[in-house]
């Protein structure tokens, strides 16, 4: 029995069937390596500074978790947000945070890449698999939920000329429990730790805060 409905949502934007292929290519198992960023959907400085400050705000933040009320949720991550530490999410100012939603609700997700250097794609995988993880994510249906692209880092390292790339995953999860989100790029989990919890609380029961 599938414990979860998802849709499997690529990008909302403009990558084409290429891109999401690219999802699929064997790795090597290097660092960083195997995998093709995509920068189909991007962002100029004063968006992606738009999207960022959305990030630093939403939600409702307690310690090390933020909780996203109601059927239909919007969370902004971050990849690399300035003053962040490096190879990680942020959102609400928090780093890594635990994300809290309720069961059944639809949740969209977008991930924005400011990490700037030559390799420094990110993305986003939610999964029921839990840490510690290889050095590549296995690519399987009876763990994967939702995903957005793979993204390129940005393409300037002068923060206001640079494009931001941007993605998007949707997804349901109607089962209550403990799910993560993780960054598929290889080793950025297991190496860098990049990756945090997603709770799923039962309906009617508020998000801790
Ligand atoms: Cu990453």
């Amino acid at each position: 029995m599938r414990i979860v409905r998802a849709l499997f949502v690529a990008t909302s934007f403009l990558a084409g069937p290429g891109a999401l292929a690219a999802m699929h290519m064997p790795m090597s198992g290097m660092l960083m390596s195997g995998q093709q960023p995509v920068r189909a959907a991007t962002r100029p400085w004063r968006e992606a500074r738009s999207l960022w400050q959305q990030s630093m705000r939403e939600g409702h933040r307690s310690g090390a978790q933020i909780g996203f009320r109601g059927r239909r949720v919007h969370i902004i991550l971050v990849a690399n947000a300035p003053r962040h530490p490096d190879m990680t999410f942020e959102a609400g100012g928090l780093t890594n945070p635990e994300l809290v939603v309720t069961a059944g609700a639809q949740v969209t997700v977008t991930l924005l890449n400011m990490d700037k250097g030559p390799g420094m794609s990110h993305g986003f995988l939610v999964t029921t698999m839990p840490p510690p993880y290889p050095v590549v994510i296995p690519d399987t249906r009876e763990t994967d939920i939702a995903q957005t692209l793979i993204l390129a880092p940005r393409t300037s390292p002068h923060e206001q000329q640079a494009r931001y790339a941007v993605g998007r995953a949707k997804f349901r999860i109607t089962r209550p429990g403990t799910y993560y989100y993780v960054c598929p790029v290889a080793d950025h989990a297991r190496a860098f730790h990049m990756y945090g919890r997603l709770i799923v609380t039962p309906p009617g029961r508020h998000a801790p805060h």
